[in-house]
């Protein structure tokens, strides 16, 4: 039984009486989860506002509480909260937190007042099929049916019902888009209550949603579109239809307030010194040409203060880059506006340093870290000509780059329609022994890549019956396995999957690859992050990549499980995170997610992020639950085949090493989930074994998670392994 019916059930037994307690709780129960509120509460107006994040502030800086989470109703900015009674809410705004979740449709059907069967297939089904291509119509042909027109959904079980979202159809043509609409549910499918949400959608494709007055429990719920948004037409059309409950911390996690930042964080680093680094490009807000020059901010993650610094030093516009995190915990980054450069930023001197430029002029190329110290990087059509953007690595000891005439990029690239431009764009890369990477996607193809010397390449198979994948993601979850899911076979405008794949490097010669659980959402442009535990989540993305749109985001996170293979639906995220967008783990075991766009007078640019607990910190009522602590002082630097002693609170289960991401265009090769071995030494006390091999600890800095026998995670202690 999914998480998603169990917790169906528990609200279908106990019924509205509880939801609404429960509501009430989890309203004074959020704000104390994080500790900085208080600190802040001269801020408190300001973090009140931080959803009206298109406005960034020019100040250097900004003051945001971190992982606050914000109470149901919240979004409404000072109208009742939605469980309050009184007028339904119109429209939910999209801007700040929905502690909902999106319930299943499995075993759902859909009939319609009227419908168009003849001259085009416009069934009430087509808006639960999960395709947003098609969609339900009403009938038009041979004399359209009047409006009003109504969709009702059969859930065929009771459930909490507490919203509701439309996806009008495709935006080629706009007839039938819903203007005045209103919702009504009903448990018989006969009599059916008053409304329990009212208002007018806005005449455009996106994705629109309507938050009900109070949770409803009811098997039938019914939406009647009494106008059409244009006015073209006695017409209405659903291309899709989704409900949502009242989310359950504990089951779905949280979120917390949107955090307004300077810039669009376009590329993200997590720091050794407890500190978040994000850059766009030359612009806050939008980006072209190679000026030469990139906007940063910093978060500090203990404070939530955010920096922001214009970096001029090193001639470097670091728009669509490649990023390592170097063993030494500094961040190189290459390439992008400014294609050939190559800068370091150093978080112990705040300073950021040029070193060599690369030989090869690259824009969306990928790269890594090798477990020599070196950095390979390879592709990057999108600046600085096309094609020809085979391997090379920067020396950590010169601080030089070579050239691998041995690793052409060609046998990397996907398909895309439009060639080589898109085709060797944002490769997965995992570095292992002996400085040899796998290449394991977006195409088709796996690839081993050796650097020594020359450097060479040689095939690894496929992932199972994976298409190209381009702007899906690769996330390394435990020593020698990775997930990969979603992506598309074109960089943009081709339909997205909703596969996701294991590939075992631990066999031997080849990668062993084998389909795991689909998601139940369909995205490219999503970011994923491996949690402690071993756990990944997923966030954001949308059903067709299209570049700087939010048409048809996907605003339901999930959770993949390697016990189970299965993905779980998480609170819905408030604002969409697709092209442009990161997400990173944070070191208290929370994850950011931020970013969006950077197009200028765009309506898609995101300058914000929003931090997500995940549901192993909380309890049912949205508290935090009992953390273990790691009360040693742990070095901040160690070695491979060290024995690291450590001493806890209570008693642990399990330690992993987390290494630091750096995020950009959906691609993260530096994250990385160690478990460790460990033996215990008294009460509380352990011995734990850093492995030996730095291709299985990849050098660089590193997050040490202790693990509770009920899996909560205590906050990380950050180190650098070298
Ligand atoms: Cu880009």
């Amino acid at each position: 039984m999914t998480r998603t019916s169990r917790l169906s059930r528990m609200f279908r037994l106990r019924g509205r009486g509880f939801v609404l307690l429960a509501l009430t709780a989890a309203t004074t129960a959020l704000f104390p989860l994080v500790p900085s509120v208080a600190g802040h509460a001269g801020h408190a107006g300001h973090a009140g506002h931080a959803g009206h994040a298109g406005h960034a502030a020019p100040a250097p800086h900004l003051h945001s509480p971190l992982g606050q989470a914000a109470p149901p109703g919240a979004h409404h900015h000072g109208a009742p909260p939605a469980s309050a009674l009184g007028p339904a809410a119109p429209i939910g705004d999209p801007e700040s937190p929905a502690p909902v979740v999106d319930l299943a449709r499995s075993g759902w059907t859909a009939t319609a007042g009227d419908e168009e069967t003849a001259a085009e297939e416009g069934r009430a089904h087509l808006a639960l099929d999960g395709n947003p291509s098609t969609f339900w119509h009403s009938k038009w042909s041979n004399g359209p049916a009047s409006l009003p027109h109504s969709i009702t959904i059969d859930m065929h079980r009771t459930a909490v019902v507490s919203g509701l979202t439309y996806q009008p159809r495709p935006t080629d043509i706009p007839n039938g888009r819903i203007g005045a609409y209103s919702i009504a549910t009903s448990t018989d499918g006969l009599t059916f209550g008053a409304p329990v949400a009212t208002g007018t959608w806005k005449d455009d494709g996106f994705v629109k949603s309507a938050t009900f007055a109070r949770p409803e429990t009811a098997r039938f719920v019914r939406l009647t579109a009494t106008s059409e948004a244009g006015g073209r037409g006695p017409w209405s059309s659903a291309a899709e239809l989704h409900l949502s409950g009242p989310a359950n911390p504990a089951a779905h996690g949280a979120w917390g307030r949107t955090i307004s930042f300077p810039l669009v964080p376009v590329a993200t680093a997590v720091l050794p010194n407890n500190k978040l680094l994000a850059w766009s490009a030359f612009a806050t807000d939008g980006f072209g040409g190679s000026n030469g020059y990139t906007q940063t901010a910093i978060m500090d993650l203990t404070t939530g203060e955010i920096t922001r610094r214009r970096v001029d030093n090193t001639g470097h516009d670091m728009f669509c880059p490649g990023t390592a995190v170097l063993k030494d915990g500094r961040v190189l980054v290459t390439g992008g506006s400014n294609d050939r450069r190559a800068s370091i930023y150093d978080p112990v001197t705040n300073e950021w340093t040029s070193t060599t430029g690369m030989n090869i002029p690259r824009g969306y190329q990928a790269m890594t870290l090798l477990s020599n110290g070196d950095a390979f990087v390879l592709g990057g059509s999108w600046n600085g000509g096309i094609g020809g953007k085979d391997g090379e690595v920067w020396s950590a000891a010169s601080g030089t780059w070579r050239r691998l005439p041995g690793v052409p990029v060609k046998t990397t690239m996907t398909d895309d329609p439009a060639g080589p431009y898109r085709a060797d764009n944002h490769q997965w890369l995992h570095a292992i022994s002996g400085g040899r990477v796998l290449h394991l996607g977006p195409s088709k193809q796996l690839n081993w890549i050796s650097t020594r010397g020359d450097g060479s390449i040689t095939p690894a198979g496929t992932r199972a019956d994976s298409t190209d994948a381009m702007n899906g993601n690769a996330v390394a979850y435990d020593i020698g396995k990775l997930l990969t899911l979603g992506g598309a076979t074109a960089y943009e405008k081709a339909p997205a999957t909703n596969r996701a794949y294991t590939v075992d490097l631990n066999g031997g010669k080849k990668p062993i690859s084998a389909r795991t659980g689909d998601m139940s959402h369909a995205r490219a442009f999503s970011n994923s992050v491996v949690m402690p535990d071993g756990k990944v989540a997923v966030f954001g993305g949308q059903f067709t990549p299209v570049p700087f749109s939010d048409d048809r985001s996907v605003l339901t996170p999930e959770i993949w499980d390697p016990a189970t293979g299965r993905f779980t639906p998480m609170a819905s995220m408030a604002v969409p995170r697709n092209y442009h967008s990161v997400a990173n783990l944070l070191p208290d075991g929370r994850i950011f997610t931020g970013g969006g766009g950077l197009c200028g007078g765009c309506t898609t640019n995101h300058p914000n992020g929003a931090i997500f607990t995940p549901p192993y910190l909380l309890n049912p009522d949205g508290t935090e639950r009992t953390r273990p602590r790691l009360i040693s002082t742990i070095p901040t630097r160690t070695a491979h085949g060290a024995r690291l002693p450590v001493r806890t609170d209570t008693a642990i289960a399990s330690f992993a090493l987390v290494r630091a991401g750096a995020a950009t265009h959906s691609t993260d090769n530096d994250q990385r989930r160690v478990p460790l071995t460990y033996r215990q030494t008294g009460t509380h006390a352990y011995e734990l074994a850093i492995p030996t091999d730095p291709g299985v600890a990849l050098p660089g800095t590193y997050m040490l998670f202790a693990l509770d026998m009920r899996g909560v995670p205590s906050k990380a202690a950050l180190l650098t392994l070298n």
